[in-house]
């Protein structure tokens, strides 16, 4: 398993979290890379069966954990559930490249433990008020990826897209952010890029 890179996703409850799963799977699996899914949803599989069936993946190569309790806990206190469904995931398929493990939704406060993931990916958008980023959070602070999605709600929502990148480049002036509208695909190539070259995803690993 040491050969297969982590990536987690993270972000508040209906940020987009997993349409950037639906998303970015076609692309790493283009890049030639092979791929798995590992979805975290408080009490059911909800967000594995909707993966399952976007067609998007092999079903067989999408599990879930039931986090029970607080999400985070499963990605930052305790992530001996989701380690596991990684192992099982690496023996069953033994070329795997990497795997995406998708976080319940949470707070601002999110963040994954480096036990678990390589890389890590915060998912706000829009409709959450562009106030978020002036506020921070640890999740948007310390995340090697941010991604502020929802753009094509911005007008609807009132939010100012050029606030919020100002106060993006202010929060992480180091670290990377994209805006997405992950319906239409906007920002897509630019995500894919800074995933494959920040977690350094090179195909056959193993
Ligand atoms: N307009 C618009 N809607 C989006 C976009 N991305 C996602 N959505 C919609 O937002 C809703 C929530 O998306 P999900 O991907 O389920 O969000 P999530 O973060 O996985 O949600 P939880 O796992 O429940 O926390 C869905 O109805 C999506 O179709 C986007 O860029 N624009
Ligand atoms: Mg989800």
């Amino acid at each position: 398993m040491a050969d297969v890179v982590r990536l987690g996703i993270g972000g508040p409850v209906g940020s987009g979290k997993t349409r950037l799963v639906e998303s970015l799977v076609p692309e790493l699996i283009r890049a030639g890379l092979s791929v798995a899914v590992i979805t975290n949803d408080l009490v059911t599989d909800e967000d594995a069966q909707r993966v399952r069936r976007s067609g998007v993946i092999d079903p067989e190569r999408v599990l879930a954990v039931e986090t029970g309790a607080c999400p985070h806990t499963a990605i930052r206190e305790d992530p001996s559930a989701n380690l596991a469904a990684a192992q099982r995931l690496c023996r069953t398929f033994d070329d795997l490249d990497v795997i995406l493990i998708e976080s319940g939704g949470d707070n601002l406060a999110a963040t994954f433990t480096s036990d678990l993931v390589d890389y890590w990916i915060f998912v706000i958008d829009t409709a959450g008020g562009d106030d978020i980023p002036r506020k921070k959070g640890i999740g948007l602070l310390q995340a090697d990826l941010l991604v502020v999605n929802k753009i094509d709600l911005a007008p609807r929502v009132g939010a100012d897209l050029d606030s919020m990148r100002r106060d993006c480049a202010v929060a992480r002036p180091v670290k990377p952010t994209v805006f997405t509208d992950l319906n239409s695909g906007q920002g897509l190539a630019q995500l894919t890029e800074h995933v494959i070259e920040g977690a350094m995803l090179t195909a056959g690993t193993r």
